[in-house]
């Protein structure tokens, strides 16, 4: 493994954090959560880049900057990754899913705050995560109240830039949101000192279509009576997307897709016969939470599909491409990035129970498992409709409230169990 000391100590970092996950990474991460027995080889690539998160990725935006670039950090897939590509930076995304920041982030917010943004602003203030000391600037939405609250603080310590995403999707709402679009390219466009042309739009719309585009192929496998690959394994790849190379990336899921292919041909599924089909709606899981997918497969389940934002929400639609015009290409993003995005930020959001029941359909769900990060009062709201009209639909679903602490990993594996053993695993 290679040693990112160096850039951990120029990055104004705590370098015994960098050898607490040197030591702690491959060992905890590989071998407790993705150590499966015949797992695709094409795995190899993803668990290279989770095993050295700290330091492969971010010393390749090192490098990037190194040479006068600029690095921009996101918190919300409605925040268009296209515009910061279009003028030349590199876009990661920042979301964070551990619970080693979270009490970080509890010195500087209420502890009855969501654990993902704790542990975003933990990863910031603690200066334990590099991509946070990489980023030149983060871009922060108005999503929920949360959020918004946490990047005046962020706002204290480093360059912000506010998106302001409506809450309900009329034609005005569209507009408001096009506009938004707009004031981020100038704002890109200021940052990076590169025009954001029409070729520039076109070209990065074409590459991360062609991100999402593989994604989807990924995603067709789990439609599949044999699955020949796990949840926690496609979960991850999804959650990488977040952050990694997007060129390479597409190339490494296509790689994967390949062996998946033959595997096909031969049958082969990771999961044992009959094993109950899960889909996971919900708050996002982002990397290294990989807690509810590893307590479902553990008990001999498989989990098919998220509607997450770390999930499908994340790839299933893509930009239209045939805009000529930067205003046409704009609309294309506020469509996408709006229009087919159904979290539980928008007022009404019946979109989503609709798309959680056609996903129940396509992926063959046998029972879904409504996910709620703690202290999340729009998902958990929402959790009303959601658990009732599934419910109305025959269809089997169990709420849970979780963090990212292994408290309840007891209690979850209890109730899950019990799902399962309901739906007749
Ligand atoms: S589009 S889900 S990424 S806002 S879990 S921070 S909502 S209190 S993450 Fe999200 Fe964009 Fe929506 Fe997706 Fe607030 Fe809830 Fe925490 Fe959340």
């Amino acid at each position: 493994m290679a040693d990112y000391r160096k850039m951990w100590e120029d990055l104004g970092m705590d370098v015994k954090t960098h050898d607490l996950l040197c030591e702690a990474l491959p060992g905890a991460v590989i071998e407790v959560y993705f150590s499966q027995e015949n797992r695709p080889v094409g795995m190899d690539y993803f668990n290279a880049v989770v095993a050295e998160i700290h330091g492969l990725r971010p010393a390749e935006l090192a490098e990037h900057k190194k040479k006068g670039g600029k690095v921009v950090g996101t918190f919300c897939i409605h925040v268009p990754d296209e515009v910061p590509i279009a003028a030349g930076a590199i876009a990661t995304g920042l979301c964070s899913g551990s619970q080693f920041w979270v009490p970080g982030g509890e010195k500087k917010l209420p502890a009855a705050t969501c654990p993902l943004i704790k542990a975003s602003l933990g990863a910031r203030f603690d200066r334990t995560c590099p991509f946070f000391r990489l980023a030149d600037i983060f871009v922060g939405e108005t999503t929920c109240d949360g959020k918004k609250k946490a990047w005046e603080i962020l706002a204290e310590d480093a360059p912000m830039y506010i998106m302001d995403i409506p809450q309900m999707k009329r034609k005005k709402d569209y507009d408001h949101w096009k506009d938004e679009i707009f004031g981020y390219i100038r704002r890109m466009e200021e940052l990076t000192g590169s025009t954001v042309t029409p070729e520039k739009l076109h070209e990065a719309i074409v590459l991360l279509n062609n991100k999402r585009k593989a994604l989807q192929r990924l995603a067709e496998f789990r439609k599949l009576e044999n699955i020949p690959i796990s949840g926690k394994d496609v979960l991850l790849i999804t959650q990488i997307a977040f952050y990694d190379d997007p060129a390479r990336l597409t190339s490494k899921i296509n790689a994967l897709c390949d062996e998946l292919d033959e595997r096909t041909r031969q049958g082969v599924s990771v999961f044992r016969k009959g094993a109950k089909r899960i889909l996971l709606t919900g708050t996002p899981l982002s990397i290294p939470n990989w807690k509810l997918h590893h307590i479902v497969e553990s008990l001999g389940g498989a989990v098919v599909c998220e509607e997450m934002c770390t999930g499908i929400r994340y790839y299933e639609e893509c930009v239209d491409e045939s805009g000529k015009t930067l205003d046409e290409m704009v609309t294309a993003l506020t469509e996408r990035y709006m229009g087919a995005i159904h979290c539980a930020c928008f007022t009404p959001n019946h979109e989503r129970i609709d798309d959680i029941k056609r996903l129940v359909r396509e992926y063959k769900a046998d029972g879904v498992i409504d996910v709620n990060l703690k202290f999340c009062g729009i998902y958990d709201t929402e959790g009303y409709f959601v658990e009732r009209e599934l419910k109305n639909a025959g269809i089997p679903v169990l709420g849970i409230e979780t963090d990212y602490t292994d408290q309840d990993a007891e209690q979850l594996k209890t109730r899950i169990g019990a799902f399962l053993e309901m739906l007749g695993n």
